[in-house]
């Protein structure tokens, strides 16, 4: 790994999981049993901080004001001895949400779209609005609406996939080739709760079709993977004893494509960083 540019651009609107995947990969770091550890001293820790502090106790920490953006510098190392500094961020999700919503993008946002070499673009499942249409039941089955007062609306799946488009836009890419930059991994978030016996790369295909064709026909070999960060839902309020006991860095886990559980967090990151070595 060279120590240059290694910022991941984490993609993710409001409450799919980003501070407290954070919180849980840098435990996970500092605990130094995983395919990616700390080597050296990491700085602005401050936005993970008080979320792993709630960690600790066995709470769920809140959200991220809509106007913050801290880059967290991590140096890091491999397996093999390589290292590299990571750049991780945390910001309040309504970020892009607004790109999204109003198709502009800030100047600060564009050029860390343009300049990281890889992406992870975290999708909630469960908060995920998956209304019945053509892509997901034949036609003579879907509710007829009477046209002529109804909202239009656009489904999450086509926002997700137009979000995708917006960045990709920005960055130039207009190849009719698949992309090999920048990597793209999609991880979905809060796995615990899809109570799902499916592998990842299935599970988007069956729950959002379009998005899974768009990425899979746009890049060339993106990954699909499963997070819960935290291994189970903890109360803002009421302390869970057993996980505050055990120590959050005994919880969450990874789902790899094929369908298996890794406790190892600092996989995803892995698999973007490898290209980059
Ligand atoms: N069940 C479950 N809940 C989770 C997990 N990770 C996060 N959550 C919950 O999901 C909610 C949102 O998590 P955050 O990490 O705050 O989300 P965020 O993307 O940082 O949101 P903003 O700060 O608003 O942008 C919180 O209520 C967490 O408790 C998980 O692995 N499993
Ligand atoms: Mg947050």
């Amino acid at each position: 790994m060279s120590s240059s540019d290694n910022s991941i651009l984490l993609i993710g609107e409001s409450d799919v999981g980003k501070t407290h995947y954070g919180a849980q990969l840098l435990k996970r770091l500092m605990k130094r049993d995983g395919q990616l550890r700390m080597n050296g001293a990491a700085t602005n820790l401050e936005p993970f901080e008080s979320a792993m502090s709630c960690l600790d106790e066995g709470m769920a920490a809140g959200h991220t004001a809509a106007s913050t953006y801290v880059d967290s510098i991590w140096p890091i190392t491999d397996a093999q001895g390589r290292s590299a500094e990571l750049i991780w961020p945390d910001y309040g999700g309504e970020q892009i949400k607004a790109i999204s919503d109003t198709r502009r993008i800030p100047a600060a946002w564009q050029s860390r779209v343009i300049a990281a070499p890889s992406w992870l673009f975290l999708i909630r499942l469960q908060k995920t609005r998956i209304n019945a249409d053509i892509f997901s039941r034949p036609l003579h089955d879907l509710p007829v609406n009477n046209t002529e007062s109804h909202d239009i609306q656009m489904s999450d799946q086509a926002k997700l996939i137009e979000l995708l488009q917006i960045l990709l836009y920005i960055r130039g890419m207009d190849s009719t080739k698949p992309l090999a930059s920048p990597r793209l991994c999609v991880l979905l978030s809060c796995w615990d709760e899809l109570g799902v016996e499916e592998a990842p790369p299935e599970l988007l295909q069956s729950r959002l079709p379009m998005l899974s064709s768009f990425i899979h026909n746009t890049w060339e070999k993106p990954s699909v993977l499963g997070l819960s960060a935290l291994g189970q839902a903890l109360s803002p309020k009421d302390p869970n004893e057993d996980y505050s006991n055990r120590g959050p860095e005994q919880f969450g886990y990874v789902v790899l494509p094929d369908g298996q559980h890794s406790p190892d967090l600092t996989l995803p990151v892995q698999f973007l960083l490898d290209e980059n070595l």
